[in-house]
């Protein structure tokens, strides 16, 4: 009950901000594009970590009131980026509670209308078991968003419950190789058979494939030998805070 009435005084206080991790082409080194990421600044400074405060927000419903916030945030982001000639794209966190909202759709293309922003250059990341329960529903709310011209993609992939005959009936874009497999190779064998087993299902279903939580020069030539071309991870950048960001050196 703390944290839940913490986290309405940060909605009326504005205190959440985005940051944003880049998501990077390892073939040629250049910025494609970033994933927001939530953060929680209280006024005593202390940075509050997402795992902490967005299962409350789920679970309190105020995550429809702060995922609305989010996704206009980040789309008046990408709407700067695109300003400045940055084609660069935006990947973007939905909890289950958001997905299952009916109002989506027309939320997201009423903010695709203010903002501006190309919808092809956004992309919504689901999780596996956010398309497990009732995945009629989930089928018809996935075709309501890619009716607005944007891109999904599944985060976390390999560690929800879904089987490959569910993946092939869902129109999704992208899987994201959660880092659990990604963080102990090249040492973990079963890893790097999972992930070069994931890379190449996605290649067999035309699905985009990125991998998340890159720390080492021998993962990225790792994903490199088995054609994962788009990383993101500390080897290359933390997530940051928009005015950080122009610091970074990679070539566009
Ligand atoms: O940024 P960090 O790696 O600490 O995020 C931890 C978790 O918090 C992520 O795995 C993600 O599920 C969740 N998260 C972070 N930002 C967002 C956001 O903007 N929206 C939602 N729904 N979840 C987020
Ligand atoms: O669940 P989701 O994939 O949305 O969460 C992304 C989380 O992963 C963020 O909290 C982000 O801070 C974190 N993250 C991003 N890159 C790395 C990395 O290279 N290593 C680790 N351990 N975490 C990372
Ligand atoms: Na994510
Ligand atoms: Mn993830």
């Amino acid at each position: 009950l703390l944290i839940e009435n913490q986290l309405r005084e940060a909605i009326r206080e504005q205190q959440f901000l985005m940051y944003y991790q880049p998501k990077i082409d390892i073939q040629d080194d250049t910025l494609v594009g970033y994933e927001a990421l939530i953060r929680w600044l209280r006024p005593d400074n202390t940075l509050v970590p997402p795992a902490r405060f967005i299962p409350v927000a789920e679970s309190t419903g105020l995550i429809v009131k702060i995922g609305e916030w989010i996704i206009l945030e980040s789309c008046r982001f990408l709407a700067r980026q695109h300003s400045r000639g940055y084609a660069v794209s935006l990947s973007i966190n939905l909890s289950a509670r958001q997905f299952n909202d009916n109002r989506l759709p027309t939320m997201i293309e009423q903010i695709i209308q203010r903002t501006g922003v190309d919808p092809s250059y956004l992309v919504f990341e689901i999780t596996e078991s956010m398309l497990m329960g009732d995945t009629d529903a989930a089928i018809k709310q996935l075709n309501q968003l890619k009716r607005l011209g944007v891109s999904l993609s599944i985060d976390d992939f390999g560690t929800g419950y879904s089987s490959l005959n569910y993946l092939k009936r869902f129109p999704v874009d992208e899987l994201k190789i959660d880092r659990s497999f990604v963080k102990d190779i090249p040492e973990d064998r079963n890893d790097m058979d999972i992930v070069s087993a994931i890379i190449a299902m996605a290649q067999k279903m035309q699905l985009r494939v990125v991998a998340e939580g890159v720390e080492s020069e021998a993962q990225v030539d790792f994903l490199k030998q088995n054609a994962c071309y788009v990383v993101q991870g500390y080897y290359y950048s933390m997530p940051l805070a928009e005015q950080e960001l122009s610091h970074l050196t990679f070539t566009i």
